[in-house]
């Protein structure tokens, strides 16, 4: 049962960190499996355009997209109760669906940041109730580049953002200093609706960051546009699918 304050918090926000939704045991060892994962992957390194103007310099970041497929582990955590009931609870559904999943890890010195930007922005749906959460394996202060928020930039609505360097909102208008760094510890997971403006900064500490990241909806909410396919997209997190489509041939 999720406290209601929770989902209150969530509604004028856009965003509620649960703090150790997991045990910090747990995490250290979801840390391990996504370092793991990474180094039997030949991965390239997503970092938007836009990041390398934001930091200044040549920043990394490590990336694997769907984990799920390539460790039981991810396919366990996207079903685990404490993770879906808090997702359902703030969508104020029964039924989660999953979007995608991604590992990121923002190497010590060096992690790329995220300008501000919203989801919508990159997965637009009709109703607007796709959220993401952001599982932390590992301490996140301020130093390693935690995600920053705006707190009620939910309400809104999609803003327009900038094609050339990843889809990112005007960083004259939204610098990511104006942005509150929600601070995690390892095991707390971070939830927010994919119409919060959101984004992180360079990971400057000596040890790396690392994250696992599922993108969420309602199952009656649908894509607006064939813009972001996955593997895993449309398997049933919680509940039950009402719409099911017809079986694929
Ligand atoms: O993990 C982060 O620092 C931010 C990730 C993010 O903003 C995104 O994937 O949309």
């Amino acid at each position: 049962m999720v406290d209601p304050a929770m989902v209150a918090f969530y509604r004028d926000n856009g965003y509620l960190l649960v703090k150790g939704l997991l045990s910090r045991p747990e995490a250290q060892a979801y840390r391990e499996e996504c370092h793991a994962v990474l180094g039997r992957l030949r991965a390239t390194d997503p970092t938007w355009g836009s990041a390398r103007e934001l930091a200044g310099g040549a920043t990394e970041l490590r990336h694997c997209h769907d984990a799920q497929f390539y460790s039981a582990a991810f396919a366990r955590i996207l079903v685990e109760p404490r993770f879906t009931d808090v997702a359902a609870a703030l969508m104020g559904t029964e039924n989660v669906q999953l979007h995608h999943t991604k590992i990121f890890v923002k190497p010590a010195e060096k992690g790329s940041p995220f300008p501000l930007h919203q989801d919508a922005a990159h997965l637009p749906h009709t109703r607007h109730t796709v959220g993401a959460a952001i599982f932390h394996f590992d301490d996140a202060p301020e130093e390693k580049g935690c995600v920053r928020v705006v707190p009620g930039s939910h309400k809104q609505g999609p803003l327009p953002h900038i094609e050339e360097g990843g889809w990112h909102l005007p960083p004259s208008e939204w610098p990511l200093r104006a942005a509150v760094p929600v601070e995690a510890e390892a095991g707390d997971v971070l939830f927010f609706s994919y119409l919060t403006v959101h984004g992180s900064g360079v990971n400057t500490a000596a040890e790396a960051r690392t994250t696992f990241l599922v993108q969420f909806r309602d199952p009656l909410d649908q894509p607006v546009d064939d813009v972001h396919r996955s593997r895993g997209q449309g398997m049933m997190l919680r509940g039950v699918d009402p719409v099911m489509p017809s079986p694929a041939a």
